[in-house]
This record gives structure tokens, sequence and C-alpha cells, in this order.
């Protein structure tokens, strides 16, 4: 045997070359082994491979049996079934997705599960995850939220900005470092996929040894569920608007406030659902006793949640029943100076670890999740907006799998709860009070605020829906995002839809809106949400950075704590329509990073950070990972309907794409009719061309010859 062929077979024993076969696929995709290879993604070892199956499949269908399965008591039964057996299967159930119980319809699940299976590793390990396709209808990507994707801007999985999406049938492999450590998900990153289910849990563990803070961990994905609408649906209803049909006569769905009078939902809320399971509050107090997902603890040890919100387009408060305080000790991956709150806001992208300790008297409790809208507005559509899992004390026996409501902690004027990451200031007569983004410090060592002390070059981006009645879409600075017909990244001469003169102060264009910044600066972007075009919060989100949240600004109250006016440190000034294209600071000399009451010490990191409406938050980060970075809200609706832009971040030093990297367009440059063989007519005149030339050499050369 030659010597290289030697390697290769000790390579491939050793694992260090990947291998991929037929079996590979379904062994993972059903279960057989897990999604990510057994002799990878352990401590100390380099690599971390994993595979990901994604399809279409049915939920409360028990398919071993091809049965469809009902709730009962917190329990699943076969429908037809007449004895009081539930479905108890350890191996089956996991497969048996159910939401939140309601009907038997179509969602995406990844590797058969719902939400898809966690991927844990360590830092600076290299993920190869294979992706595979297996939807009938639809392309997908997956993108690595909340991985800086150093080096690899071509794996961070944004169709049309880093990669061509993958079509039916199709694999894709992914391939880049887990980095930085923390609480991180996967998700789709084309149309609303998101909202049907293709996410899941990324794990990143500290590659140093750290001291364990607590006994166990437990990951707790959150998510809004609509049991009518796809992904698609949702989209049209959010333009036409959403109608009440069951009613007679029909009336139109008005939008929900929360407490300073912000926007939130137009839309009917059916469920909230943790790690795929919720249950459909029917009225406000009478659920249909689908199970929960269970969190098994003892009394008196403290647990590690680690929550992520894979939510469409609610906000979520996040607090545990029964028990007073949590602690927040990380958000996005970054450790926080701890926070000891009665819950914390969760907006769609962010992710929040919090500390439990279990010092309650063993029952069953309730980990809520619940909107923010007003509540007895949310009671008057007859509505009851939770997301809920079990945390089952083990002392407590028998446990209970159908608890009732919850009931929320209770908080007075003199004994409030303290509310964390509030999108809004509450006023001092409310039993609530609130810590804003404002109020966190650091305590992560990988931060080094002092890096971007200095300020090289200001952006001000306004995420709003300005516009004239009829055309208010989502949209950056005015610009409501088009995305490119190929890779931004990857195949960037092929943009057509650029920005031009259709853009200006008093102009709402659509188009590929990018920004470019240059290597080694320090950027501040101040991300503002005024104008004609404000009323919602947005949660943003930066791909292929994590950056400092330098201060944030409000809105101004009344003395309810109704929002009155939008902050008076943002000018509006450029253009006559109030559009707010162009915003600038109130004061000029806050230019150049020069704004006062920044957080310029311990300052915290993350990834997602919620813009409040009326309000600002400036942000901060050093141009340290060449590629090109989408930029967008995390609420799936107003980026689909162009709240989104491109950093395109040092072109000239972008990494070269891999060999054979998958390229794509339309058809618009072929506009030459095609023959019956495939080949143009311009290609078949060539072709004749050529002949007529080959034939009257052959003559001349035969000529010579005689
Ligand atoms: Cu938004």
């Amino acid at each position: 045997m030659a010597p290289t062929s030697t390697m290769f077979l000790l390579l491939l024993v050793m694992g260090v070359i990947p291998v991929k076969s037929q079996d590979h696929w379904e062994d993972t995709r059903t279960g057989k082994i897990p999604a990510c290879l057994p002799e990878t993604c352990r401590k100390g070892q380099d690599i971390c491979e994993c595979f990901l199956t994604i399809e279409h499949r049915l939920t409360m269908m028990y398919e071993k049996e091809k049965s469809l399965v009902v709730s009962k008591g917190g329990r699943l039964y076969r429908f037809n079934s007449t004895e009081n057996n539930p479905i108890a299967n350890s191996d089956d159930l996991p497969f048996i997705l159910t939401l939140d119980g309601n009907t038997s319809r179509v969602v995406i699940a990844i590797n058969r599960l719902f939400p898809g299976p966690q991927i844990t590793a360590y830092e600076d390990q290299t993920l190869i995850i294979h992706v595979r396709n297996l939807m009938h209808t639809d392309s997908t990507t997956v993108h690595w939220h909340g991985m800086q994707q150093l080096g690899t801007p071509y794996s961070d999985g944004v169709a049309m900005v880093s990669q061509c999406p993958l079509g039916h049938g199709q694999e894709f492999t992914y391939k880049f470092k887990a980095k930085p450590h923390g609480t991180s998900f996967y998700h789709a990153h084309i149309g609303d996929q998101r909202t049907m289910g293709l996410y899941g849990a990324l794990i990143v563990y500290p590659k140093q040894e750290l001291p364990s803070a607590t006994d166990e961990e437990f990951v707790a994905v959150i998510q809004d569920w609509n049991h009518d609408d796809d992904a698609s649906t949702l989209y049209q209803r959010m333009l036409f608007g959403v109608f009440n049909q069951n009613q007679n006569p029909k009336t139109r769905y008005v939008t929900t406030n929360s407490v300073d009078g912000g926007m939130y939902s137009r839309y009917k809320f059916h469920s909230g659902i943790v790690n795929g399971k919720g249950r459909y509050y029917l009225t406000p107090s009478m659920h249909n006793q689908a199970p929960l997902t269970e969190f098994e603890v003892d009394a008196n040890k403290n647990y590690t949640f680690r929550v992520i919100s894979a939510a469409t387009l609610y906000p979520f408060r996040v607090y545990v029943e029964g028990h007073p305080t949590l602690t927040v000790v990380a958000s996005d991956g970054f450790a926080l100076k701890p926070i000891t709150v009665e819950s914390f806001v969760i907006n769609p992208g962010e992710r929040y670890d919090f500390i439990l300790l279990t010092n309650q008297s063993p029952d069953d409790y309730l980990l809520v999740a619940e909107t923010l809208e007003v509540e007895s507005e949310i009671a008057r559509r007859g509505e009851y907006h939770v997301a809920e899992a079990i945390i089952h004390y083990r002392e407590k026996k028998p446990r209970n799998p159908n608890p009732s409501k919850p009931v929320r902690n209770r908080c007075t004027a003199t004994n409030k709860c303290v509310i964390f990451n509030c999108p809004y200031l509450l006023p001092t007569s409310a039993n609530e009070s609130c810590l804003t983004y404002n109020d966190a410090r650091t305590n992560d060592f990988n931060s080094a605020p002092e890096d971007v002390s200095k300020v090289d070059q200001e952006y001000f981006f306004n995420f709003a829906f300005p516009g004239e009645h009829g055309f208010t879409p989502g949209s950056v600075n005015g610009h409501q995002f088009v995305p490119p017909i190929a890779p931004l990244y990857s195949q960037p001469e092929d943009l057509t839809t650029v920005c031009d003169s259709n853009c200006a102060d008093d102009k709402i264009c659509s188009c590929t809106y990018t920004q470019t910044i240059e290597n080694g600066k320090v950027y501040q972007f101040t991300l503002t949400n005024v104008g004609r075009g404000k009323g919602w919060s947005h949660p943003v989100h930066l791909h292929g950075h994590s950056f400092y949240v330098m201060k944030m600004g409000f809105g101004q109250y009344d003395s309810h704590g109704i929002l009155t006016n939008s902050t008076p440190d943002i000018s509006c000034s450029r253009g006559s329509k109030e559009y707010c294209n162009s915003p600038i600071w109130a004061n000029e000399t806050w230019n150049g990073g020069n704004v006062p009451n920044l957080v310029l010490n311990d300052t915290a990191q993350k990834d997602t950070i919620i813009v409040p409406t009326h309000g600002y938050v400036v942000i901060r980060f050093k141009a340290d990972n060449p590629g090109a970075w989408f930029f967008h809200c995390h609420i799936d609706l107003h980026n689909t309907n162009g709240m989104g832009m491109v950093i395109v971040e040092s072109p000239k030093l972008y990494p070269a794409k891999p060999k054979n990297f998958p390229i794509c367009g339309d058809f618009r440059s072929n506009s030459q009719p095609l023959t019956s063989s495939g080949s143009t007519l311009k290609d078949d005149w060539k072709a004749f061309v050529s002949t007529v030339w080959a034939a009257i050499a052959f003559l001349v050369i035969r000529n010579i010859h005689v």
C-alpha cells in the first residue's frame, strides 16, 4: 500500500478525516446515534462533527404506529384508545412532536426533533456540521447565531448574503470555530423558517477549567407558536391585517400595547412553547392539558438555566413561579456581574443564563415566560400569553404533569419586583421596577472595553417603519432590504440591486443596503427607533461580532409612564417628512464618540440588543473580522419585511472562499432564447462558424498533402 493511502486510513481511523455515508445520515436522523458523533466534541478534542437532516413532519402523530395522538392531563394517548394507558415508551416519546397539542399540523424538524438536537462543543473546537435539506418544497440555510465566524464568513449561513440556499436533497457542510463560549443557538436564515421550528441550542463550554457555579444546568428554548399560521401566512397577515374570522360580525385584531404604550402584536396569540412543548389556553384560565417540558431538581441546590429566545415576534418576561428571585449571570454568551431580580425580559435572538436556588417547599412549579403586553388587554381578547415548563422538585411525589395556570409572584409598592432588561422605564408608582441594559456590567474574562474607548468612525441606523400610508416597510434608514440575487460575500460582482438615488432623506427605497467599514477601526453605531416609523421595539442582531453596549436612551414619559415624545438626544432635522432616515445627535458636541453618560468601565458585551421605541442604543466594536455581516431586526416578520442591511467589513481582506464553493444566481442575464439542446442560438451560430472553419482547414491541409 502506498504511504499516502496508509496515512489516509490512519487519519480515517483517528477520526481526523470526517466520514459521510448514507447510513450515517440515517443513523443520526433516526436517533440511532447522536447528531454529533460521539467520538468528537469532547473536551480536549479538536473537532466536533455533527449531522443535521431537515425535513417536514406532523405534530401529534405517533409515526411508528401511524396513529394520531391526543393530550389529556399532561400525557399523550392514542386517539382511539379507550384505556387509560398513556404513551410512555421513552424511546419513542421525544419523536412525537406535540407543540401546543392543538391539532396535527406540519412543522420543520431536525433529525426528527423539534427543536433540533442540542449541539455542545468546547471553545476553539472546529465545528464541522453537515446539513441536509429533505424538505420537499423549501430551500434553506442554517445560521450559527452567536458564533463570530472569524476567518470563515462563508459559513455564517445567511441566504444570499453568505451562501446560496440548499434546495431539496442538497447537502452543505459548515466549518467554523466554536467561539465565543456561552449560550448560542442555530436557526434557519431564509424567510420565516425559524417560526416553523428550524432551530436548536448551540452550547459552547470554555476551554479553561472554570469552577462550577451550579449543580446542574438546563436549556430552555422559548418560542411563540401560532397553530394556524405558517411562516408565509404570518407574513401575508402582517401586510394585510389579521381578522377574527370565528366571530360574527367579523372583527379586525387591534394591536396590543405594553404599559408604556409601545406596540406589540396585531396577531392572535395561541401558545408559547419551551423546548417544543406548550399548552393552548382556550380562555385565560383553561388550557388543553398538553404535556410540558419538565426540569427535575433537588431541593436546596443551585441550577443554571440557559434561556434562548427563538421567538418570532414577542418579547417574554421570564420568572419562576413561587421563587421570588433568580440571578442573571450571562447574556448572549458573555458573563455579567450577577444581577438578582424577580424576572428578566428576553427578546427574539437574545440568550440569558440565570441561576435558580431551589429553596422553596418541594412541589411542581412553572418556569414562566409571559409576553409584555398589558394584562387586561390580553384578557379582553380572551387570551393568555405564556410559555411554560415544569420545574419538578424530586422530593415531591407524585409529580403533577398537568399543573394549573401559574401564579404570579407578588409585587407591591413596598416590595417591588425588579425586572431586568426592560425595553421601557416604569413610573415610580408601579409595583415593579426596571433595570435596563445600562445597568449591566461585564464579568467576562474575554471582555476588554478599553479597546473601544476611542472611536474612529460613527454611524446612525434608524430601525423603523417610515413611509406614507400603504407603503411603510421595515427598513434601516429608510432602505427596505432586498436580498441580492446571488450571495453578496461569495459573488459580489453579481449584485444588481444596489441602493441609488431612489434613496434619500424624504424617500423610502428598496435595495440591498450596505455599509462598508475598514479593518482595524473602532466603530460606534447609534441604533435609533425614532421618526414617523417608530412605535415597535426592535431586537437588533449583528452577525460576525459582539459589541459593547455603551448607552441606552429612552423616550419621554408622562406621570403615568406613557410615552409622549421621542428622546431629545436624537435629531430628525434632515428631511421634511419626519422619516428620520439620517438621524444625528441633537447636540453636535456629542459627535465623534463624545456622548455623555456612556458606560466606559466593565461595559457589557452581547450580539443582540433591544432598541426601544422612541429611544436609541449606542454600541461599539472593533472591525477585526473581514466578512459580509447581516445586521437586522431579529423579529422574523420585521426582518423579512426589509428591516436589515449588510455590514461589508474590509472586503479587500475577505478570507478566500473554499474551493468549489457553490455559486447561484438568477436567469436575467440569459436573455437568449434556448434551443432544444439547451444551448442558445448565439452558441449555435458560434458552433456553426467553428465547423465551417474546421472544414476549410481540413480541405486546405488535404490539398497541401496531395
Ligand atoms: Cu423589529
